[in-house]
């Protein structure tokens, strides 16, 4: 059994770190689209082509099941690559619905790229889920770019997280959703910017669950045994998670020897 996961870098290994604690026998084969890293700035056509490039590629190789890791890509293009390929397809959105329904002040902060923040599902989301509530979506421009240098921690990235969050939480937001897969690899550093009572949330443990769910019956048969992600980050273990890149190979393993050091 083997599902294949990708994102334009590493934020995907995020959702990928969770697949792996709920399916354990399960082979990933990532890929790290880098070539075309950034996507937050890149046009609709584009991510769509890129979208169905990547998922058509993991089929080819075998994947049963494609997990488009990436909140931007998501939102351009998981409805495309629904229609194109054979198998199932898992995308990511950001967990506004349950945010809304765990806020105590119902008022949540979403911080997302500026692709998400400004496209249509996450307005429907917000339309659909959160018509109580109130939601300060916050566009992040460079803050991917810092997690995929490896720049998750410091004075810069906590100044600029805070700058954008001091508003709302001094208005009484009490919960934080994480709308774009490489934001999780902040956490840490949001935790210390963040004052108590205020919950992070990411969508890799339902998409996870999602992914147990689809292939619930076929894992049930398969007896593989693999070790568990180093830090919940994988650097690419041939027999466990297959790490390709279609940019710079060198760059991204010098990223994931640092985050996970
Ligand atoms: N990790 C991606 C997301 O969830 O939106 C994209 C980050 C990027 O390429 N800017």
């Amino acid at each position: 059994m083997k599902i294949g996961i990708w994102d334009s870098g590493i934020g995907g290994l995020s959702v990928a770190a969770a697949v792996q604690d709920v399916l354990p026998g399960v082979k990933i084969h990532y890929i790290a689209d880098t070539a075309y890293f950034p996507y937050g700035g890149q046009s609709q056509e584009i991510l769509v082509q890129r979208a169905l490039y990547l998922s058509h590629s993991l089929v080819s190789d075998g994947c049963q099941l494609v997990v488009v890791a990436c909140n931007t890509a998501s939102s351009a293009a998981l409805e495309c690559v629904r229609a194109s390929v054979q198998v199932p397809c898992v995308g990511v959105e950001p967990a506004v619905k349950p945010a809304v329904q765990m806020s105590q002040s119902k008022h949540i902060v979403v911080l997302a790229t500026q692709h998400t923040a400004e496209g249509p599902r996450l307005a429907a989301l917000v339309r659909n889920h959160a018509h109580s509530a109130r939601v300060s979506v916050l566009p992040m421009p460079g803050l991917a770019d810092m997690v995929e240098a490896g720049q998750i921690s410091g004075p810069v990235v906590t100044s600029m997280l805070w700058s954008q969050l001091a508003g709302p939480i001094s208005e009484g937001a009490d919960m934080v959703v994480l709308g774009c897969t490489h934001y999780a690899f902040l956490r840490d550093v949001l935790a210390e910017v963040l004052p108590e009572g205020v919950t992070i949330l990411d969508a890799a443990q339902p998409v996870a669950k999602r992914v147990k769910f689809l292939l619930h019956d076929a894992v049930k048969s398969d007896s593989l045994c693999v070790p568990p992600l180093m830090n919940g980050i994988s650097k690419g273990a041939e027999s466990y998670v297959d790490l390709k890149v279609t940019g710079e190979q060198v760059q991204v393993e010098e990223v994931l020897d640092r985050l996970s050091s």
